[in-house]
Parts: C-alpha cells; sequence; structure tokens
C-alpha cells in the first residue's frame, strides 16, 4: 500500500470540515432522525449527570473533568435540532413542535446559549459560577420537555 501524501491528506480534511452539518444531518428514514436526535440527547443526559453528581455534592469538584464534560456538552448541544427536520414528527417529540417552529427554535437557541455559559462557567474553575449556570442549563432542558417531549 502506498504511504499517504501528508499535504493531499491535510487538504482532504481541510475540505471535510467545509461540508455544512446540514448536509451530514439528512436522514432517509425519519427512524434515523430519531436516532439521531436521540443519541444526541442521551449523551448530553450522561455528561450533566456527571457535573450533576459534582453540583450535588455527591462527587469530589475536579475542575478538570468539569471542563471536559461541559465542553462536550457545548458541543452535543448544537447537533439534535437538525434533527427535527420536515417529516421527522414523531418518537419522543410532540407533533406541536411542527406547528410552533419559531417557539422551539427559541427554547433550542436558549440552550444552546446556556450550554456555552456552562462551558464558560466550567474554564473559570469556580465551582459557585459552575452551580449557577448548571442549574440554568438544567432549566434550559426541562423548559424544552415541558412543552415538547412526550412523557
Ligand atoms: C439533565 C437531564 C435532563 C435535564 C432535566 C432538567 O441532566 O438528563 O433531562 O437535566 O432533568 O430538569
Amino acid at each position: 500500500m502506498r504511504i499517504q501524501n501528508p499535504v493531499r491528506l491535510a487538504i482532504a480534511s481541510c475540505l471535510l470540515t467545509l461540508i455544512p452539518l446540514s448536509v451530514t444531518a439528512q436522514f432517509a428514514k425519519k427512524e434515523d432522525a430519531f436516532k439521531y436526535r436521540q443519541s444526541a440527547f442521551a449523551l448530553m443526559s450522561a455528561h450533566m449527570g456527571r457535573i450533576g453528581a459534582v453540583v450535588k455534592g455527591e462527587a469530589p469538584f475536579n475542575a478538570a473533568d468539569v471542563q471536559k464534560n461541559a465542553a462536550i456538552i457545548a458541543t452535543l448541544s448544537e447537533l439534535p435540532w437538525p434533527g427535527f427536520g420536515a417529516n421527522t414528527e414523531g418518537g419522543k417529540a410532540k407533533p406541536v413542535i411542527w406547528k410552533e417552529t419559531a417557539k422551539f427554535n427559541g427554547h433550542s437557541d436558549k440552550f444552546i446559549k446556556a450550554a456555552a455559559d456552562l462551558n464558560a462557567a466550567a474554564k473559570t474553575g469556580n465551582l459557585d459560577q459552575v452551580k449557577k449556570a448548571f442549574g440554568a442549563t438544567g432549566q434550559a432542558c426541562k423548559a424544552c420537555h415541558d412543552d415538547y417531549r412526550d412523557k
């Protein structure tokens, strides 16, 4: 096998980053959209849980670990939304999402902002700031679940 030319590899990886998220998030079947968005939420929940244990005093405060978890949540916070495109009604999502898109997008924007704030708070290494931002992020999760997720 021929050794890859590193310049070609670099060009290829640059081109890949130019593929917009909207292209990578097209789904052949609506079940694929359910799986995609639910996977993103499940991962966020796991990483919220890790910070939550610290906030509740059930786990020791390790600033570097909290930073890693917050950075992951901030990245994941952007992912589910292209999974709520046209013709993807169903799963645990209430049909009203597709009737009040602007309101739903308002919730997702607020959540993305809260997750970015949590990421910034984690970088300070200050537990009180983490607690405050974690509470706000949890509220943003809950606000959307109350209106838009089936129990
Ligand atoms: C979490 C998680 C949620 C939200 C919600 C906040 O960590 O998994 O679904 O926060 O419980 O009220």
